[in-house]
């Protein structure tokens, strides 16, 4: 039986699934849940997440909250996911511990940034919390180009779910109209690498324009 992911295609969190999934090949369906598609609150998403957010996914009987948990998951039950995360406890816990930094400081960040580009209104964006939050995204950023030094992914000669759990924001980030960055050489390189990845193209490196304010006033 195939898997099941439910969640909205231009949720952050959802693309981080979306895109180990299909560099695996897996056949998967989406159902698309939470924004304007809504269904958190129903009883049967309820019984399948805890959290009340997305991505979840189903495995038959099996149902799994958490981006960075379905990931480990799927790399650990998909053919060719061992790549991804490979069978080793030290090298799975460095790569954890990126995954970690991905979800606990990289993304709120982050989020705070996109939020206040895209989901605020040009008048009510509050231009000094604008700059901070991207300050801050950007030397978390520095920590990605340090780690890489002059390797081609974070963990060394190939890609794995550390570079998934952080690449993810990449490409909205280097894309967001409005902020202003500063040149980072070694993460830009790593971008352009991952948006040379066909299932990056097809699920991350989207056109998000219909989630700005101004297109929310044409529908
Ligand atoms: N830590 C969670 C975060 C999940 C999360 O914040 N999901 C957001 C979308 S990116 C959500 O469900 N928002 C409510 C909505 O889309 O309606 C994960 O990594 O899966």
């Amino acid at each position: 039986m195939a898997l099941v992911l439910y969640g909205r295609k231009d949720s952050i969190n959802v693309q981080k699934v979306l895109w180990l999934l299909t560099e695996l090949g897996t056949e998967f369906d989406v159902i698309e849940k939470g924004g304007a598609f809504g269904g958190l609150e129903d009883e049967d998403f309820k019984a399948m997440s805890p959290f009340g957010r997305v991505p979840v996914l189903r495995d038959g009987d099996f149902t799994l909250p958490e981006s960075n948990a379905i990931l480990r998951y799927l790399a650990q039950t998909q053919p060719g996911g061992d790549a991804f995360y490979p069978n080793d406890p030290q090298t799975r816990a460095k790569i954890d511990s990126w995954m970690d930094f991905g979800s606990m400081s990289l993304y709120p960040d982050f989020m705070k940034t996109f939020s206040m580009v895209v989901r605020t209104p040009p008048k009510e964006r509050k231009m000094n919390v604008l700059a901070m939050s991207t300050r801050r995204v950007q030397m978390e950023c520095l920590k990605i180009g340090q780690a890489l030094g002059d390797k081609p992914w974070i963990m060394g000669e190939s890609i794995t779910l550390a570079d998934i759990a952080t690449g993810v924001y990449m490409y909205r980030f280097w894309s967001l109209p409005v902020i202003t960055r500063q040149r980072q050489g070694r993460v830009e390189s790593w971008t352009a690498r991952l948006t040379e990845r066909p299932a990056y193209q097809q699920v991350v490196a989207t056109d998000y324009r219909h989630m700005f304010p101004s297109a929310a006033a044409h529908h």
